[in-house]
């Protein structure tokens, strides 16, 4: 029998009860509706993206037996691809789903995230990162049945996770549970927490987990090392923000001893000098660009 893993969840949280009650003491929470009153909510359909940024090149992900492989195609030819797909699936048509858009920086496709995501409070973010948190935002956008298999974020940052529309069912675990998941390549685990092999994986059994799903105007906020899975119940938008606080900054580079690879450690090394030394965020952000860039 595995352990329970509970998870909050909330109609409304203000900034400081974020970083009081969920922050300092780890814990994960979802927010319901928090983003419904952003711009982003109703204005980010794929047709806005079409107009704004159907020409760019878009980096997708396809998750194979032998790792992740990334395809390019014009991010009008992908959202019409996508499109397609959905609705041969309500047909019933059985077809391959297009790749997964997935983990690209939120504003080089939408360029005004600033204004649209305006009334979010920046300060759910530590006070360093500022009104330039979107820059820190990696966005999602993928057909339904995408997957993201079971990991934990690789820098070990906190991550906000932002739902602007369609559902996703998250399975999560605390960090202490990583044993019980059998991690490969410092973030990645064995099991598929959806037909578990016992077998296999016998100490999964006893992992504490919880599943939620998370929908249109929902936040997620998972702590540092929540291991999880995601699956894309319809076609979904979403992105998130890997922060640090000037803590987790440090936690992140003594994780070099952990196994942490390096060019993370450098990352981690990175935020702690610019959140210790008070280093505007415009400064370190050229060098942090190439972390939002990189497939690991
Ligand atoms: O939405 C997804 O498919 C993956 C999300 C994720 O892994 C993350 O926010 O760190
Ligand atoms: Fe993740």
């Amino acid at each position: 029998m595995s352990q329970t893993y509970d998870i909050d969840e909330l109609a409304d949280l203000s900034p400081k009860d974020f970083m009081n009650s969920y922050v300092r003491p780890g814990r994960p929470v979802v927010v319901r509706g928090a983003l419904n009153a952003c711009p982003a909510a109703t204005d980010w359909t794929l047709d806005y993206l079409r107009r704004t940024a159907g020409e760019d090149i878009a980096s997708l992900k396809r998750w194979t037996g032998g790792g992740i492989r990334v395809e390019r195609m014009p991010l009008s030819d992908y959202l019409d691809a996508t499109e397609r797909y959905e609705e041969a699936k309500r047909a019933g048509r059985a077809q391959e789903p297009p790749a997964y858009l997935h983990d690209v920086p939120l504003t080089s496709l939408f360029r005004r995230a600033d204004r649209d995501l305006a009334p979010f409070p920046c300060d759910f973010f530590p006070a360093w990162y500022g009104p330039r948190w979107t820059a820190f935002a990696q966005m999602f956008l993928g057909p339904s049945s995408s997957i993201t298999p079971l990991h934990f974020d690789c820098l070990l940052t906190h991550n906000l996770f932002f739902q602007i529309w369609g559902r996703k069912r998250f399975t999560l675990l605390p960090h202490r549970e990583l044993k019980r998941c059998y991690p490969y390549n410092w973030r990645w685990c064995k099991v598929d927490v959806e037909k578990p092999d016992h077998g296999l994986y016998p100490l999964y059994r006893d992992a504490a987990r919880a599943v939620v799903v998370v929908g249109p105007g929902d936040l997620l906020y998972m702590p540092p090392g929540t291991l999880h899975h995601v699956r894309s119940l319809d076609c979904a938008l979403s992105f998130n923000v890997d922060w640090h606080t000037k803590r987790s900054a440090v936690s992140g580079v003594l994780a070099l001893a952990r196994g942490m690879p390096i060019k993370n450690v450098y990352y981690n090394a990175l935020l702690a000098f610019g959140m210790w030394a008070n280093v505007p965020v415009p400064r370190v952000l050229p060098y942090y660009k190439a972390y939002l860039n990189y497939v690991s």
